[in-house]
């Protein structure tokens, strides 16, 4: 079956002890008004791991106040882009130095892996600090020459106070896709991170805090999404809401913004990504790709291949790949270095998936391999693939963000393609072929914001990802997500002979 015998090997534990819980507003760390707090919970065991300061409206209001200061009197949005730069540098170092705490917080608070969180997630964090620092002072506008007698330039301001509403699927990696574009961008900021993940958040506040971020910049409000979430998005002081989560929230993010004050928002939502393999792909490394896209993360992943397409004539060989390739993944404590896949994050979600596992088998769907939890405690599920799955199944249309595949059978290219946009969703799709009209043709026929060819999940601080359709708009990753905290304004002035 798949691997270690316990949930919980006592070699591999290794909980840090949880220094920070509590709402960091203005540079310190407070207390909520309402002295209280919720749990949080080690999803490998489902036993409390702290007790953390639960932010209501009314801490939101506090932290929108200090960052509407540090915004409208403060140094950050003045000081040189170079400045903004260095402490963001230094920022990343403090990162660097404190790895291994910060991915074990991670693997404890989400199940997360550790080895990988440790090589790639918090690493990456860093990195896109480095990124956008290296952007901050290249920020500039352009200039125009305008039709009548009038010359004029543009400018690049930030936005002003950003709320960020961040889930709980990559803690580390999602605060910093956020966090690193908006502090480039010289604006201040009020983060809430998800109620199931509030641990790194906080830790972070005070790396933040160490490496020279003005107090009232940086802000972290832990707590509920219908509360403090809700608050960030219906508030009147706060000018831009970047909100990655599921589309259902993305909608009352949307219109909360509408009835408040018209906010930007930018909104990166569900998916139910394609992965199309054709009939000269090699069947080993298109079964690898087609696994590490759906079971990476536990499946809690909004680019997951959710939907794997195999052409006729390779599939019954892809099967067998896949099948032999499945049975070697081992699921298991993420603190294990063999453990391909952590338990997911809560109870919550553990059930959401099994009641749509049930679902398909009601369906009609083929249950190829796995469909049930493991071990005793924590909130394990086998790797799950469907076979003869139809698109009008809920299995194939519904994001289940578990580590559930659905198998179908295609014909021909135009079909495949076809099949690909049969969704209300549009975050990314992968191609696995070596013809290269194939991979032209289909990816620039699938409307999705991120196209892999023979790769997937390959991403990297330079490349923009954000929805179509129904999955948002608005990048995350490369300049696209710092121009999303930037806004242009136009300086007009008369030229010689002019009639003004
Ligand atoms: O998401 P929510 P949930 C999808 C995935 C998952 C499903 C439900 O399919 O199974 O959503 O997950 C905050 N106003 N994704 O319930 O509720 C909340 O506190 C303002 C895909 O956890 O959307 C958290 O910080 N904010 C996704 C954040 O929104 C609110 C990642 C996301 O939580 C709020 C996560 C409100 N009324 C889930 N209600 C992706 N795109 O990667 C909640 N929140």
């Amino acid at each position: 079956s798949n691997g270690s015998s316990d949930s919980v090997s006592e070699s591999c534990i290794k909980i840090p002890t949880i220094k920070f819980s509590k709402l960091f507003i203005n540079g310190q760390y407070v207390d909520s008004i309402s002295g209280k707090t919720f749990e949080t919970i080690d999803p490998r065991t489902g036993d409390v791991i702290a007790r953390i300061a639960e932010g209501d409206k009314e801490d939101i209001d506090l932290a929108v106040k200090a960052a509407r200061h540090a915004f409208d009197n403060g140094p950050w949005p003045r000081m040189s882009g170079t400045a903004r730069g260095r402490i963001m540098m230094k920022f990343a170092d403090l990162i660097d130095q404190n790895i291994e705490e910060l991915a074990a917080l991670d693997t404890v608070d989400a199940g997360k892996l550790f080895s990988f969180g440790k090589a790639f997630e918090i690493p990456s964090a860093a990195n896109s600090l480095r990124y956008y620092a290296g952007a901050a002072d290249k920020i500039h506008g352009e200039v125009l020459k305008m039709s009548r007698e009038l010359q004029g330039y543009t400018l690049r301001e930030p936005i002003g106070v950003v709320g960020h509403i961040i889930p709980w699927n990559f803690p580390s990696p999602m605060f910093f896709m956020k966090v690193s574009p908006s502090l480039a961008a010289g604006c201040t900021m009020v983060i809430k991170p998800a109620e199931q993940t509030p641990i790194s958040a906080l830790f972070y506040a005070h790396l933040a805090k160490l490496a020279g971020i003005p107090d009232g910049v940086l802000n972290v409000i832990t707590g509920y999404g219908p509360t403090a979430g809700a608050a960030i998005a219906s508030h009147m002081d706060i000018d831009k809401v970047s909100f990655t989560g599921s589309t259902e929230i993305g909608r009352q993010v949307m219109k909360a913004a509408a009835a408040s004050n018209l906010k930007s928002i930018s909104l990166e939502l569900g998916g139910k990504s394609p992965l199309l393999i054709f009939d000269d792909a090699d069947a080993s490394k298109a079964a690898d790709l087609a696994l590490f896209g759906i079971l990476s993360n536990k499946g809690e992943i909004c680019v997951a291949s959710s939907r794997v397409y195999v052409q006729e004539g390779i599939y019954d060989e892809f099967v067998k790949k896949l099948v032999v390739k499945v049975k070697a993944w081992v699921v298991g404590d993420p603190f294990d270095p063999k453990v391909r896949q952590g338990p997911q994050v809560d109870k919550k979600q553990f059930d959401k998936i099994l009641s749509y596992i049930e679902h398909g088998k009601r369906e009609g769907a083929t249950l190829l391999t796995g469909g049930k939890p493991l071990y005793e405690k924590g909130y394990y599920i086998e790797p799950t693939i469907f076979t003869d799955v139809k698109e009008d199944m809920l299995i194939a249309k519904d994001e289940i963000f578990g580590p559930v595949m659905s198998l179908m059978k295609f014909t021909s290219v135009d079909e495949a393609i076809k099949r690909a946009n049969d969704t209300t969703y549009g975050l990314a799709a992968g191609i696995v072929t070596k013809d290269l009209d194939v991979a032209n043709t289909v990816s620039r026929s699938i409307r999705a914001g991120i196209i892999w060819i023979n790769c997937y999940l390959a991403f990297d601080e330079d490349c923009p990802v954000g929805g179509y359709k129904m999955s948002g708009f608005g990048k995350d990753l490369g300049l696209d997500a710092l121009y999303k905290y930037l806004q242009v304004k136009s300086v007009v002035t008369p030229i010689y002979n002019s009639t003004w």
